[in-house]
């Protein structure tokens, strides 16, 4: 049995552990249309709900007449804020502190707001009912812009009218939410006004949508001769929802099941709690059988968790040299009419204070208001990372506007303010401690990889060329660094609903060396069946194919808070490794007592314990999983298992360096992405595949979002792109070819040195592709046009800067 073959080499390569390529697990059942989405569910006798929802973005509502829907054969129930009122659930908490209607209550604030959940046999019934609802309105004026709302006599929020005081303090103003502040606000403006140099921007982050590919839904069953309710749902957080739904219902906690089955992308969209779940919950209460309900794509575009919406103004100041001394930021945040806002509790404007970027600036001030206007509610969505998104956006534009106002290099002027190697951990100005970095050597490399020189070379005789006539396409370099910061969170300052953001795992070795593991956490697409497996196979020395990952079902998985903000890796994979050094140590013990030597003599070796200085006498971790449900040891419990509830000490901050070069054609604004290359570095690499995946995926959300997606709204607070008509998605026609790249510097706190990855390219993407698009037209004296860059909107610049004459 003792032999030595297979050699190290091959034992390494049969773990498939950290480092290794491993096939998707997942794939084999998505791509034959295997997956088991929401709507693949079907339990006996289930009935079918249905939205009326809001024509108009801000209306009283007079009157709900239910009888013609009710009068359709199949209609089983029509509720309204009147049914749920007497249970107190026509409200609901929001996870920002706030409370959000769940039917509409005497008037509605959003196009699209739900304002009574009809239920039906089927759903084609149901959505026939949905027709015979009469709702009267009366029509309010309409507040689409938070700079007016903020002027305006008109009350949205009438049920908080008077309260001078909101979740975050002092409301300064019947439209206004909060006011959020960081940083040393007189200092910042000293350094700023005495500065050689300043520059300003003003800059408008639209509103947009993550659009998964499956929309919300959830299927509602309350077992009423066990008193259980299962809940399936499209979850992102399932043991949240299942606590938020303990305590909204009454229903004891044990007596809930929360499942997240496969879900078609979450992208931030799936956090937060919708009126579709509660009234689900309701019905099935209600009707003693199963109730489903799934948003149909203009549901999803109209109502669910929007993105951004964010207006930055920026004031940021240097020496002539471009030494960075100070930075200035004030944000008007939309919020739409509910602030709903899925951040950790403490975090009003999430992340937001990360803006400060990866530049070491000695002082700088951010303050946020939020807003309420006649719009969805949401705010947090879309590989955000807690507002981070907007902030690398703000920093990355602010760089760019201070090199033209310095007559300087953009990327040399990055590469003299960058924190430096020798600076970590750094504490930065607002309030982060960065835990690793190497920036000067991704942005040499990044750099190098591109010839920047040669780029710039080009660009500037294209554009004598364009002046002398004989071109009519400008060429741009787009430049971008970025600063995530990921892992929410240390519990002593995030969490959800008093919640503290841990994560968790919990595996059971069988005895014939194969296990499961199950975590706190939900994949949408991430792929953790594969690389949490391999995080393990590395601890514990058992093949990652030889061990199953579970999460989505509260019944069976350990408490935890769920996946978004790029945190499963930071939190959860922690947590994993940890809990597997648990098995280890115990493990130890075993081989050790087989193996008749002291526990200290014997040492882990890729898949066995070796007896220190004899590696021929050993034990397989196959081995010693049986020995520890057949073998009486001394002072050893029976059984192989181990949980972790890990509370990370610090978030985690991947970087990266992202170039674009880009083609446009100033006569019709249509854009060509030449090149595209992305360097990143989320410090040690579980499964480089996967990691190029996300890239590629965050990549092309952030073409999308820079290019051309928007949420936009009219006067009238009409959604003008509630489908895929007007909303663009982009395909593989619009999307380059993208060029990725690593370094690696490992978190010094996470177990395996591992940082989170799936927001990053979203985060650095956006800004790359838009400074992109402003690059080409810096020459010809653009400072700054707000995204997004479609073709249209490209035309318009080009055309204002005269060069249509
Ligand atoms: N990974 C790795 N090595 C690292 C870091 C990560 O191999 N050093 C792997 C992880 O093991 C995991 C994946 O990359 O399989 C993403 O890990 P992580 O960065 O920890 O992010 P999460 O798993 O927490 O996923 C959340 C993140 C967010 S917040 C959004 S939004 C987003 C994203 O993931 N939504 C997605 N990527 C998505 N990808 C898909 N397909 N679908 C979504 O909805
Ligand atoms: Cu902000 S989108 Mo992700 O955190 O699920």
């Amino acid at each position: 049995m003792n032999d030595l073959t297979p050699d190290r080499d091959e034992r390494v390569a049969n773990l498939k552990g950290l480092g290794c390529s491993r096939k998707r697990v997942e794939d084999a059942r998505f791509t034959q249309g295997k997956g088991n989405y929401i709507d693949d569910i079907s339990l006996p006798g289930m009935l079918h709900g249905d939205f009326v929802r809001s024509p108009y973005a801000h209306a009283r509502v007079k009157s709900i007449n239910t009888d013609a829907a009710m009068a359709l054969d199949g209609v089983i129930a029509v509720l309204t804020a009147k049914d749920l009122e007497p249970l107190s659930l026509h409200w609901m908490p929001t996870l920002a502190g706030d409370k959000q209607m769940v039917l509409a209550d005497g008037k509605v604030l959003f196009q699209g707001q739900e304002v009574a959940f009809v239920v039906a046999r089927d759903r084609y019934i149901a959505a026939d009912a949905v027709d015979l609802v009469e709702v009267e309105y009366e029509e309010l004026p309409v507040l689409v812009d938070p700079f007016e709302a903020l002027k305006s006599e008109v009350v949205l929020r009438e049920d908080l009218d008077g309260q001078t005081e909101g979740a975050h303090g002092p409301r300064k103003h019947h439209n206004h939410i909060f006011t959020w502040e960081v940083g040393d606000e007189a200092g910042t403006n000293a350094v700023i006004d005495d500065a050689d140099v300043v520059a300003e921007e003003t800059m408008y982050y639209h509103r947009t949508h993550p659009c998964p590919l499956e929309p919300c839904g959830c299927l509602a069953s309350m077992d009423k001769v066990n008193g259980k309710l299962t809940l399936y749902g499209t979850f992102q957080a399932p043991h949240v929802v299942r606590t938020v739904a303990s305590l909204l219902s009454g229903i004891e906690e044990h007596n809930i099941r929360v499942v997240s089955p496969d879900i078609g992308g979450g992208f931030g969209n799936k956090v937060g709690v919708y009126p579709g779940y509660v009234c689900s919950i309701v019905a099935s209460i209600v009707t003693g059988v199963p109730v489903k309900w799934v948003e149909d794509r203009m549901e999803n575009l109209m109502t669910t968790a929007f993105a951004r919406d964010y207006w930055m103004k920026g004031r940021i100041s240097a020496t002539r040299e471009g030494k960075i001394t100070g930075l200035h930021c004030h944000v008007t945040a939309d919020h739409g009419a509910f602030d709903a806002c899925a951040d950790p509790t403490k975090f009003p404007a999430g992340f937001m204070n990360i803006c400060t970027g990866s530049y070491d600036i000695p002082i700088a001030y951010l303050g946020v208001d939020g807003v309420y206007t006649n719009k969805a509610p949401g705010g947090v969505s879309y590989r955000c990372s807690f507002r981070v998104t907007e902030a690398v956006y703000f920093i990355e534009r602010m760089i760019e506007v201070l090199a033209i106002e310095l007559n300087m290099d953009a990327a040399e002027l990055r590469r003299i303010n960058f924190i430096r190697k020798e600076q970590f951990p750094y504490q930065s100005a607002l309030g982060w401690e960065y835990d690793s970095g190497d920036y000067h050597t991704a942005w040499d490399k990044a750099l190098a990889a591109v010839d920047y020189e040669g780029l710039r070379k080009e660009q500037a005789e294209r554009v004598e060329a364009f002046k002398r006539g004989e071109t009519r396409t400008l060429m741009g370099i787009g430049l971008s660094f970025f600063t995530e910061i990921v892992g929410a969170g240390p519990v002593k300052n995030c969490d959800i609903l008093g919640m503290g953001m841990f994560d968790s795992c919990e595996i059971r070795i069988h005895p014939t060396g194969s296990a499961i593991a199950r975590l706190g956490t939900i994949s949408q697409g991430q792929g953790h069946a594969t690389t949490f497996a391999q995080i393990l196979a590395s601890e514990i020395g058992i093949p990652a194919d030889s061990i199953t990952i579970e999460e989505g079902d509260t019944d069976t998985a350990p408490y935890g808070l769920g996946t978004y903000g790029s945190r499963s890796t930071p939190v959860a994979g922690a947590a994993t490794a940890m809990a597997g050094r648990k098995i280890r140590a115990k493990a130890q013990m075993i081989a050790a007592y087989l193996l008749e030597v002291h526990d200290d003599d014997v040492e882990f070796d890729v898949d066995r314990f070796v007896v220190k200085g004899a590696p021929e006498r050993f034990k397989t971790m196959g081995e010693i999983a049986y020995a520890a449900y057949n073998q009486a040891i001394p002072g050893v419990e029976p059984g192989l298992e181990a949980v972790s509830y890990y509370d990370p000490p610090n978030m985690t901050y991947p970087f990266g360096a992202y170039v674009c070069v880009m083609d446009i054609d100033v006569d019709t604004g249509v854009t060509d992405i030449r090149r595209f290359y992305a360097l990143d570095d989320c410090g040690t690499r579980i499964n480089p595949m996967v990691i190029e995946g996300q890239i590629h995926g965050g990549l092309t959300e952030a073409l999308a979002v820079a290019m051309g997606q928007e949420i936009a709204y009219d006067d009238m607070g009409n959604v003008k792109t509630g489908t895929l008509m007007d909303f663009f998605l982009p395909t593989a026609w619009e999307v380059p070819n993208y060029e990725t790249d690593h370094t690696v510097t490992p978190s010094p706190h996470h177990p395996i040195g591992a940082k989170g990855v799936g927001e990053s390219p979203h985060v650095g993407g956006v800004p790359c592709f838009s400074n992109a698009v402003q690059d080409a037209f810096r020459p010809f004296g653009l400072r700054h046009t707000n995204m997004p860059h479609d073709h249209w909107r490209i035309w318009k610049t080009a055309n204002g800067l005269g060069l249509h004459d």
